[in-house]
């Protein structure tokens, strides 16, 4: 059964980093389901070898799904992100005049992360039992989690994770996971299938996103396809898909363009088996994992692209936990 909307996208096209995808067959295709290899050892590590992620429809109860939907969103609201007295606050309509710049974003994306729904979601027992026999063993998550949220016009740069999160052990497994159905219109996550595999990226595979100040891979989609071949692959996500995937593996997300205005509720979580090295960026306390100045985990809200020092995705805060994007001094306050 297919998940992608063919119509749609002939119609309304596809696009990542502002640049339309080409949506050829040959360029541009749905992730398959996995969802019946799971309890066979063999079967999920061959698949996941040679297609470098595991999507498994309907892994998770929908009901758990939305409640961890509806924590999250009611919080969202109340910084005025979202409109929640003009539409059901389970839509995620954007609302333009927000009052985020007021509050306290540390306490706030503390809350989101920290909250029992989403807790619970990201420990599933279908997540965990599927790693444990993937994996060979007792899973755990890293301690930090990242819900992502992603506003009409907003997207995430092309890049693969090894970067970021093998700071401990190397033997770690990205989950994405839509908290709610996510439509292609609205941006879904998009990889570039093959892409774990490509001796082009060996290179870029060695670095690390802290010590070498990495940005995106490329603001490119084309030009990316172009120079590690495959298709882009994505789909039409519904509340208790889940996908597991190899953090060498290429991928962005499409561009949220919802013609309802509508907001992406998704988190990343990433999983390894107990025991192994921890990267201490993500495990224990991790209020300020890139150091420095105190940001918090934030995508979206401005023009910067990038990543370069994490700009896209991490704000800094001033000492009040409000973000400092466009904050006017005490002193042009003062004399305004
Ligand atoms: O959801 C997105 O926009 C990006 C997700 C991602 O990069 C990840 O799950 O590692
Ligand atoms: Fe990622």
């Amino acid at each position: 059964m297919s998940h992608l909307d063919q119509g749609a996208i002939m119609t309304n096209g596809v696009y990542c980093r502002g640049k339309k995808l080409d949506s050829s067959p040959e360029k541009f295709g749905e992730l398959r389901d996995s969802i019946g290899l799971l309890g066979d050892a063999a079967a999920l590590r061959a698949r996941m070898a040679s297609d470098g992620y595991l999507l498994f429809r309907g892994l998770v109860g929908r009901e758990k799904v939305l409640a961890a939907r509806r924590e999250i969103l009611l919080k969202y609201a109340i910084i005025g992100e979202i409109d929640s007295i003009n539409h059901d606050v389970m839509d995620a309509i954007m609302q333009k005049d927000t009052f985020i710049d007021e509050v306290n974003m540390a306490a706030f994306t503390e809350s989101v992360r920290s909250g029992k729904a989403y807790h619970d979601l990201t420990l599933d027992p279908g997540i965990m039992d599927y790693y444990e026999t993937f994996l060979g063993g007792k899973a755990r998550s890293f301690n930090f989690k990242w819900p992502r949220f992603v506003r009409p016009g907003e997207g995430t740069g092309i890049h693969a994770d090894n970067i970021y999160v093998t700071g401990g052990t190397k033997n770690v497994w990205t989950t994405w996971i839509p908290i709610g159905d996510v439509a292609v219109e609205e941006g879904p996550i998009v990889l570039l299938e093959g892409s774990h595999r490509s001796e082009k990226l060996d290179g870029y595979w060695e670095l690390d996103a802290d010590r070498d100040k990495v940005g995106w891979l490329s603001e490119d989609p084309l030009e990316v396809q172009r120079n590690l071949g495959g298709r882009w692959l994505t789909g039409d996500f519904k509340a208790g898909d889940i996908l597991s995937f190899d953090v060498k593996l290429v991928h962005a997300s499409l561009d949220n363009r919802s013609s309802k205005n509508r907001c992406r509720l998704t988190s990343d979580t990433r999983y390894h088996l107990e025991g192994e090295a921890l990267d201490p960026r993500w495990n224990g306390d991790n209020g300020n994992p890139h150091q420095g100045k105190p940001k918090v985990f934030l995508p979206g809200l401005n023009k910067k692209v990038g990543n370069k020092e994490f700009e896209e995705e991490w704000k800094p805060i001033d000492e009040r936990g409000r973000l400092m994007r466009g904050r006017r001094t005490a002193f042009a306050a003062n004399t305004a």
